[in-house]
């Protein structure tokens, strides 16, 4: 029984791979450097899997910012605006990921062009850039690196399958571009074919014997073209069948049952099937795999950090050998591993009887490893004990258990998820003790995290400084953004987060039941990286989180400031949960532990109070039915459990960063103000979706995640074309994000012309 990895990381056990990437976007370090660093990077990868015994090893899964944007670079999905500046293929691409402006130089005109929209990879929090087609897209090959990262591993003597988005997959996560809004992506699919069986062919010829195609779209509800589009697809493939190498279609975060036939029948050499998120499929799947065709049973957890439990895995294994065979079964990851850290190895701080619950990547690698082994009767008794002995351990670990939390979940009640009056009654309250002008401005909570706040965090974390230096040096930051924000004129104001390395681990490590890693970054974006939390057991907050802080700089300013604060979804979805009970139970738990800190800040002073759940819209249930049902209400639910304990004059905000949000959801959380992504659509018939939205919105007008610096009268531009059909009453000016990736320069033009944008409204008001 073979063994295969469907990804591994490829940021380095040491983030080498941001390293290098931002130097060099900084113009720290020249391209060949920034190629060498890669190629390290894979070498490394293979070995890694090459050692510990691994069969099928991916190449390809490589990327300098995303495998997505990789395509659209291979395939020329480039649009023109990128195109024209004819730059190196690698700073086309990173414009693409993440926009470009530079200023004339004598020998180059200026440039100036946003990145193209970055998305959730289905229900993680991982973002790939989508594929953006145009009439004037016109497929071939560019370069050719999944053939050139295929050989370089061979030449290191290691055989490698390559992995590619599928076709499928790559058009449907894509979209039209603004000016070819009536083309249909998939539509694309002719055209796209034969490109893309000219990079098989090549693999082919450079050695390549199998590839990996994934086609996670088949976890997703498919409309019928999708799913006819998969067997064109694959039989287009199969009539080319002896100049490409085999294909293993993979499929990962969920069920594929309801597209099942579209896989029925379809003339590939594998299929692989994530069996850690959807066991059940296991009977359905099965009966469809062709008499020569062979299983990859995903069966080690792509997404999450727990040990694997052996037995259990082996058993289900199994039960795919007694049915198709052992030379047609494949034991494997459940996705790509890039969702997982790279080495619990690097985790020096762990308690070690919680440290051994855990598997990073490089542990992943050898379950699968060990798995295999044990299925083809191999004797790997001394792993199997080992692991029996801490999966046992884990269950019956008094860490996980708190039965105060359990009681006070169990009581909470319909009225606690109620704000005491409709949201009319407490506008006029908020407005009477707020007084705030037309268009209010605010940001979204935090500020550029310099160096130099960095730098103080760590050194208080190691503790060679103070905790009374550190406070000292927190409260001059907040300071300096508080005048600042004053200066420029806005509004309500933020403390801008400088105590905080990321918006989730910063509670999660406040709350007893997590615990965290020193080293456990996951790629998030490009070369935005995040450490999930682990939430081991029950949860509770021990003292005030925020409260600190939020009242220092109300202390020094009279304008309001806003207490910020990470929503139960977000902070659930942001972590790795516990697979020993159910998600929902974790986000009450959670939400009660925000509700008392929603309170501690109310009684504290603050009149504002911001709870962000960003994350809300990832959870949803990948497909409709009764699964996502449970979870719209929880997630709302747990919400308003965190907000509703406060007085109808404090004012509850959220934000969601990304716009693709029912806005159904979006009213079950009955905030009073939602900031909502307004920066990339120039389409009024998004913001038309909140029609009956009653409460206010915060028009999110300008991308904080490009360092781009957006004109006033862009903005002007922006809060006009919605002016025409609503009330000016209804609207907050502000950024789409938080502010902490950017620099101060770009901050401060940047904000100053969005709060001079609102000025401008307000005198056309005054008339
Ligand atoms: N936190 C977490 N997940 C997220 C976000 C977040 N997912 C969605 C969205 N925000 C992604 N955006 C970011 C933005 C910035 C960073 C990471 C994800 C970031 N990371 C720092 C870096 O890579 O340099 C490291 C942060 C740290 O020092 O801890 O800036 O906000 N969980
Ligand atoms: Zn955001």
């Amino acid at each position: 029984v073979q063994s295969a990895i469907l990804g591994f990381p490829r940021i380095g056990p040491n983030r080498e791979l941001k390293k290098t990437t931002e130097a060099y976007w900084k113009g720290k370090v020249s391209v060949e450097e920034l190629f060498k660093v890669g190629k390290e990077l894979r070498a490394a990868n293979w070995k890694l899997q090459k050692e510990a015994g691994v069969d099928i090893i991916p190449s390809n899964d490589f990327s300098f910012y995303d495998q997505v944007l990789d395509l659209s670079l291979l395939f020329n999905a480039i649009p023109e605006r990128y195109a024209k500046y004819n730059l190196a293929p690698i700073d086309t691409f990173f414009a693409m990921g993440r926009g470009l402006q530079k200023s004339a130089t004598e020998t180059s005109a200026a440039i100036d062009v946003t990145a193209l929209e970055m998305v959730k990879w289905f229900d993680s929090n991982y973002h790939y850039v989508r594929p953006t087609f145009s009439h004037s897209t016109e497929f071939k090959l560019n370069g050719q690196k999944p053939v050139d990262e295929f050989l370089e591993a061979k030449e290191l003597g290691i055989q490698t399958r390559p992995v590619l988005l599928g076709p499928v997959s790559y058009l449907f996560l894509g979209k039209a571009d603004k000016d070819s809004l009536d083309l249909e992506p998939l539509s694309l699919l002719e055209k796209l074919l034969p490109v893309y069986a000219e990079v098989l062919s090549k693999l082919k010829q450079a050695g390549a014997t199998e590839v990996q195609l994934d086609e996670p779209t088949l976890v997703l509800d498919l409309p019928q073209e999708a799913q006819q589009a998969i067997k064109k697809a694959y039989q287009f493939f199969a009539s080319k069948a002896s100049s490409l190498p085999e294909i293993t279609l993979a499929s990962y975060f969920g069920t594929v049952v309801p597209n099942l036939n579209a896989l029925k029948g379809l003339p590939v050499a594998a299929l692989h099937f994530d069996f850690v998120r959807a066991p059940e499929q296991f009977d359905d799947v099965v009966s469809i795999v062709g008499d020569k065709q062979k299983l990859s049973v995903g069966i080690i957890d792509g997404r999450n950090i727990w040990k694997n439990n052996f037995a259990k895995s082996s058993e289900f294994v199994k039960k795919a050998i007694e049915k198709l065979g052992a030379d047609r079964v494949i034991v494997a990851t459940s996705s790509s591993l890039l969702h997982t850290p790279v080495d619990l190895e690097n985790e020096s701080k762990l308690n070690p009887v919680i440290k051994d619950w855990f598997a990073f990547a490089t542990q992943k690698v050898k379950e699968v490893v060990i798995v295999s082994k044990n299925v083809s009767g191999k004797n790997v008794s001394a792993e199997l004990e080992a692991n029996a002995k801490s999966v046992a351990a884990r269950a019956a670990s008094d860490i996980t258990n708190n039965p105060a939390v359990k009681k006070r979940v169990a009581a909470i009640d319909a009225k606690m998820a109620q704000r005491a009056a409709p949201f009319d009654e407490r506008l006029i309250e908020q407005q009477k003790s707020l007084k705030l002008p037309l268009f209010p401005t605010t940001t979204i909570g935090s500020f550029p995290q310099t160096r130099d706040i960095r730098i103080n965090r760590n050194k208080f974390a190691k503790g060679t400084i103070s905790a009374e230096e550190y406070e000292k040096f927190i409260n001059a930051e907040i300071e300096t953004v508080i005048r600042f924000q004053e200066e420029i004129g806005l509004d309500v104001l933020v403390h801008g987060e400088p105590e905080r390395n990321d918006m989730v681990q910063y509670f999660g490590e406040q709350l007893n039941g997590y615990t965290f890693t020193v080293n456990g970054w996951v790629q998030s974006y490009g070369s935005r990286y995040v450490r999930p939390p682990i939430i081991v057991g029950d949860l509770s907050r021990p003292k005030p989180m925020s409260v600190k802080e939020s009242v220092y700089a109300q202390s020094i300013t009279t304008k309001p400031v806003k207490g910020m604060l990470t929503g139960p979804v977000t902070c659930l979805r942001w972590s790795f949960p516990r697979d020993d009970v159910e998600q929902k139970t974790q986000a009450y738990q959670l939400a009660l532990a925000l509700r008392d800190e929603v309170n501690d800040l109310e009684a504290a002073g603050i009149t504002v109070i911001q709870v962000d759940e960003p994350a809300i819209r990832e959870g949803l249930p990948l497909r409709a039915g009764a699964e996502r049902d449970d979870y719209v209400f929880w997630a709302a639910d747990s919400f308003r459990v965190a907000t509703s304990g406060v007085r109808n004059s404090t004012q509850i905000h959220s934000h969601f960063c990304y716009s693709d949000l029912d806005p159904n959801h979006i009213k079950a959380l009955d905030a009073d103000v939602v900031s909502i992504e307004y920066s990339k659509k120039d389409d009024p018939n998004y913001i038309a979706e909140f029609k009956d939205y009653p409460n206010h919105i915060g028009l999110g007008l300008f991308d904080i995640h490009s360092p781009r610096v957006p004109s006033k009268e862009e903005m002007i531009h922006k809060i006009e074309t919605i002016l025409k059909d609503y009330p000016a009453s209804k609207f907050w000016v502000n950024p789409d994000c938080g502010l902490k990736t950017r620099d101060w320069a770009e901050t401060k033009l940047s904000l100053t012309n969005m709060v001079d944008a609102a000025k401008y409204f307000r005198e056309q008001y005054k008339k």
